[in-house]
């Protein structure tokens, strides 16, 4: 299974997803947990070029560029490899995060994020994607009071994380399939049961007992 973790900053994605890998391993599952951009030596190189702050102006190509070519790196040396010995892999964002911010927040036409994705991804996709969906500020209001410093997305305004939320909710509602969109307002142990709910359908699923 490849499960991605998806949503605007401090909606609880990475939290969440160590809370699954750990049910996941209680019940015997190997599980691989990784993230995007990053989760290989030279993609997370290509992380701290994209996050960093800088005085030049990133142009949306150089960014969506990057982005995929992390991606392009990631799947070809650590989730494939890993899927292909039976592990599970969570991971926190995937190319959804790229139609989200590049397509919804920076404006890159969704056509050429497409072209990019079937050179990069082929026909591979997540077989399921989970939508920790908040209002803007509150998921911003996390991030402040974890107060560890605000990356280059981070020092956005509020109108693109609206528009990348916006981005989200609209992929999510044309494939109920692959996504689930969870309240992420909700406390903690409330996103965990609504968390625990979606794990026990994809085990029944699959056919884990
Ligand atoms: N990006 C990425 C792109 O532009 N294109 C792409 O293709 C890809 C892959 C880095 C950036 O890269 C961009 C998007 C991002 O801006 P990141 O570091 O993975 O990506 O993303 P962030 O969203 O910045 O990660 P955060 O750590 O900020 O957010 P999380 O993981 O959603 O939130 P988390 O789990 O750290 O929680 C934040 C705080 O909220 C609390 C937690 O305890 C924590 O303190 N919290 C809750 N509190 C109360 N109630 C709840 N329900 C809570 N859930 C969490």
């Amino acid at each position: 299974m490849f499960i991605t973790f998806e949503g605007i900053e401090g909606v609880g994605k990475t939290t969440h997803l160590k809370w699954m890998a750990t049910a996941l391993t209680d019940v015997g599952i190997p599980v691989l947990v990784t993230r995007e951009p990053g989760g290989t030596p030279m993609g997370e190189e290509i992380r701290d070029i994209l996050l960093v702050h800088r005085h030049e102006r990133v142009a949306p190509l150089t960014e969506l560029l990057l982005m995929f070519a992390a991606r392009a790196q990631h799947v070809d040396t650590v989730i494939r490899p890993a899927l292909a010995a039976d592990r599970w892999v969570l991971c926190d964002r995937f190319v959804d995060a790229t139609y989200a911010y590049q397509g919804g927040g920076r404006g890159v036409p969704e056509g050429l994020i497409r072209e990019l994705e079937s050179l990069v991804l082929g026909s591979f996709r997540p077989d399921h994607t989970i939508l920790f969906d908040t209002p803007v500020e509150i998921g911003l209001q996390r991030v402040k009071e974890r107060n560890n410093g605000h990356d280059r997305f981070e020092q956005e305004k509020m109108d693109f994380f609206e528009r990348v939320r916006m981005e989200y909710l609209r992929i999510a509602r044309l494939d109920p399939e692959r996504y689930e969109i969870i309240d992420a307002t909700k406390p903690l142990v409330e996103v965990q049961q609504s968390l625990s709910r979606i794990m026990t359908e994809i085990l029944e699923k699959h056919g884990v007992h």
